[in-house]
């Protein structure tokens, strides 16, 4: 095959091939209400965003970011950028135009790095440009924020980027790195939502600063928080791989302990038992929550029209699940809505111009880290 296919490949003549291993059998595919198509593939992706040309930025896990042109297939590799440690579940992880691009041409990205005391996730912005000849960087390349404290391990990064509706504030997760406690510690910013001034500095008047917390922390009690993502109403929703059985979509208000690991619907991996959340125990329980587990990574507010009975859905990327999970929300409810075998990896979920939905499959265990159009069925 070529290394680029812009020719659409709909996932239903792929599952009635005998090279499919991806388990589904074509009925179940034909149930599927949109037609996928394997637009390009890339090497461990991580994370896109789209510009406002209708081309597209792409993270790769070991540390390059790709520009990437759908309508012809081109990829150009954009340079500058910093030095990222990809052990284990490190990557050069999420990419997200700034909320002034159209002016600046500035993007925020987040990676994993080596430091003092260990590693640890850092947010970083650059100016995006391309020379005439094509070539494409970043140029002013900064790191503005590192998670506190650096320690070992290579796990539980998150690293997901979200601007406020009103374009002030960034919002910024850091995982617990695998070591639980540190989603409970005010002062580490591990295991926690953060909400920063858009220069990386923590945003005046975050609610536990007073309380003696890290001033950049807005929510706590978190684990590996691989999405998040305001709804039309300004509603900040986060989703995030717990202990097993127990991973969430929380709806994040200031303040708030989501409880772990004193406390999830799930237990620890060991199987040592974790409390329940229960009324009025002092914790913020989910919204939903997946026994088995899914092992969300991409999160997506979908807005689009081209999907118009999918409006105000969140979109999920399951990675154990090989799923494209659909949650329903409604006002500060959350339901379980669908959940489509995807037969892969799912690492991101994006909405691009037209509202299409666009899925970069994870590139380890099996999956090839291909990216995929899904459109209408009909
Ligand atoms: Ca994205
Ligand atoms: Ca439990």
């Amino acid at each position: 095959m070529n290394r680029v296919l812009i020719t659409a490949l709909p996932l239903v003549l792929l599952a009635c091939s005998s090279e499919n291993a991806t388990g589904q059998n074509s009925a179940a595919a034909a149930e599927k209400p949109f037609k996928t198509s394997v637009i390009a593939d890339f090497d461990s992706p991580w994370a896109m965003t789209f510009l406002p040309d209708g081309r597209a930025l792409i993270t790769e896990k070991a540390g390059e970011m790709i520009l990437f042109d759908p309508k012809n297939g081109t990829k150009i590799p954009v340079a500058g950028m910093p030095k990222v440690d990809s052990a284990g579940q490190g990557a050069l992880m999420d990419i997200v135009l700034s909320p002034t691009f159209g002016q600046d041409r500035k993007v925020y990205f987040s990676f994993s790095e080596s430091g003092p005391g260990g590693k640890g996730v850092a947010l970083a912005t650059g100016i995006f440009n391309q020379a005439s000849d094509g070539t494409t960087k970043l140029d002013g390349v900064k790191t503005i924020f590192r998670a506190t404290p650096y320690i070992e391990g290579n796990g539980h990064y998150s690293g997901r980027i979200a601007f406020s509706p009103d374009g002030k504030y960034l919002f910024f997760t850091n995982g617990e790195r695998q070591k639980f406690d540190p989603a409970q510690d005010p002062k580490a910013t591990l295991g926690k939502v953060l909400r920063l001034n858009l220069d990386g500095t923590p945003a005046a008047g975050n609610p536990l600063a007073a309380k003696g917390f890290h001033p950049a922390v807005w929510s706590y009690g978190h684990r590996n928080l691989l999405g998040i993502a305001f709804d039309k109403d300004g509603r900040l929703w986060e989703q995030e791989m717990g202990p097993k059985g127990g991973d969430e979509v929380n709806l994040i208000k200031p303040a708030l302990n989501y409880g772990y690991p004193k406390v999830s619907n799930g237990d620890h991996y060991d199987g040592k038992p974790i409390p329940d959340h229960s009324a009025h125990d002092g914790y913020e329980a989910p919204k939903v929550w997946w026994n088995p587990v899914i092992s969300p990574a991409g999160l997506l507010y979908y807005s689009g029209d081209l999907f118009p009975q999918w409006k105000n859905s969140l979109f999920i990327g399951g990675l154990s699940s090989k799923a494209l999970v659909r949650v329903k929300l409604d006002g500060e409810n959350a339901a379980k809505a669908d959940q489509w075998d995807m037969g892969a990896r799912i690492r991101e979920v994006e909405q691009g111009p037209d509202g299409a939905l666009w899925l970069l499959e994870d590139g380890g265990q099996g999956s090839q880290g291909r990216l995929l159009k899904l459109t209408p069925a009909n």
